[in-house]
């Protein structure tokens, strides 16, 4: 376990983030924490952390003030969210290349040990999703480089720039490929919401009000999604590693759509409700994965939490949110 280290922490505001902090907080570091968000749209409170900075680093000035005597970075920075996000906002998404970019640049003049950028199984090649059920995406997929289209190239691009800092200037860098990570404290409305969090917002709506629920696509496209605790766990023995290349975090729990929503109505206690699918709506590749023998292999890490128990977390910490906001948007709208 990293100790007693000073760790800048970039997104601190957002949803693994905030996570990642609280853990290493525990572990006595002195944690520096950047996000674009005012503190009040940070999706977690952070007593102990006393350094925090509303600020934009897509500025290098900005990258450069938070980075003097800083032993390592988290850069867990990007502006996104779930399909219906990021299939609209492409431009928007590939503008976190220069929160990553500029960062490096920091890093470099200050002399920053070690660099950690947190990737997406989104940059892997669009051909080979093509199916509802695909083995597990290894990390040699990712190439030929075809991803998905806007978020996906900057997820590609910035780690191929992670890359060539470690080779040019000495930088130890560490990338994790996140695969639909969910949990607690994330997105549940507003449009970056994904998938997991979005279908337990609605079975919680139709429950309440008429008992349908919309589906975008047909539900036959598949996932595999990955517990937030898990998501920590993996994260920090791949800082930990010695292994700079891209590695998957994920579990290889694939599930379809339809499943999913199966498994949040047995949570919530209802009869099956009706789908209404949403063929126009945004829905990404057919079919996803994720291969884990490489993080199995270097890491001795493997996810531990299955699906139906996350997601039992999730929908609870979703309900008793809706319950306190009432018919409000809430602060984890903010991405
Ligand atoms: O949004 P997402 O979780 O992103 O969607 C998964 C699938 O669930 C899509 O096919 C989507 O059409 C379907 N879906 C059905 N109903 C709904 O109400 C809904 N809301 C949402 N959001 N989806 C619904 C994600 C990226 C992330 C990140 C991860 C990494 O892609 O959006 O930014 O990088 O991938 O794995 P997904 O899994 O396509």
């Amino acid at each position: 376990m990293i100790k007693n280290k000073k760790i800048l922490v970039v997104g601190a505001g957002g949803f693994i983030a905030g996570h990642l902090i609280k853990e290493l907080i525990k572990n006595g570091n002195f944690i520096t924490a950047t996000d674009i968000k005012p503190k009040e749209y940070w999706f977690q409170d952070f007593d102990t952390a006393k350094n925090f900075y509303s600020t934009d680093m897509k500025d290098i000035d900005n990258c450069r003030k938070v980075t003097d005597n800083i032993d390592y970075v988290f850069n867990m920075a990007c502006n996104m969210g779930g399909m219906g996000f990021i299939e609209n906002n492409k431009a928007e998404c590939m503008q976190s290349v220069l929160i990553n970019t500029n960062l490096l640049i920091a890093c470099k003049e200050k002399g920053v040990k070690k660099y950690f950028f947190s990737s997406s199984a989104c940059a892997y090649n669009k051909k080979k999703q093509e199916d509802v059920f695909i083995k597990g995406l290894k990390e040699d997929d990712a190439y030929p480089a075809d991803p998905e289209d806007g978020y996906g190239w900057e997820k590609l691009f910035s780690e191929r720039m992670c890359r060539h800092f470690m080779e040019d200037y000495g930088i130890q860098v560490r990338i994790a490929r996140y695969h639909n990570i969910y949990g607690p404290y994330g997105t549940y409305d507003g449009g970056r919401e994904k998938a997991p969090a979005a279908l337990c917002r609605k079975v919680l709506n139709a429950k309440k009000n008429n008992n349908k629920i919309e589906v975008w696509g047909d539900g036959m496209q598949t996932r595999t999604f990955l517990y937030i605790d898990d998501c920590i766990e993996g994260t920090l023995r791949l800082f930990e590693s010695d292994y700079s290349d891209p590695v998957n975090i994920g579990s290889d729990e694939q599930v379809s759509i339809n499943q999913m929503i199966e498994i949040i109505e047995n949570i919530s206690g209802i009869k099956k409700l009706e789908r209404i699918y949403q063929l126009d709506k945004p829905k990404g590749v057919r079919g996803r994965s994720s291969n884990n023998d490489l993080a199995k292999k270097i890491l001795k890490w493997s996810y531990k939490i299955k699906l139906k128990n996350g997601l039992k977390k999730t929908y609870d910490w979703i309900s008793s949110e809706v319950n306190k906001q009432g018919s409000n948007l809430s602060r984890f709208t903010k991405s």
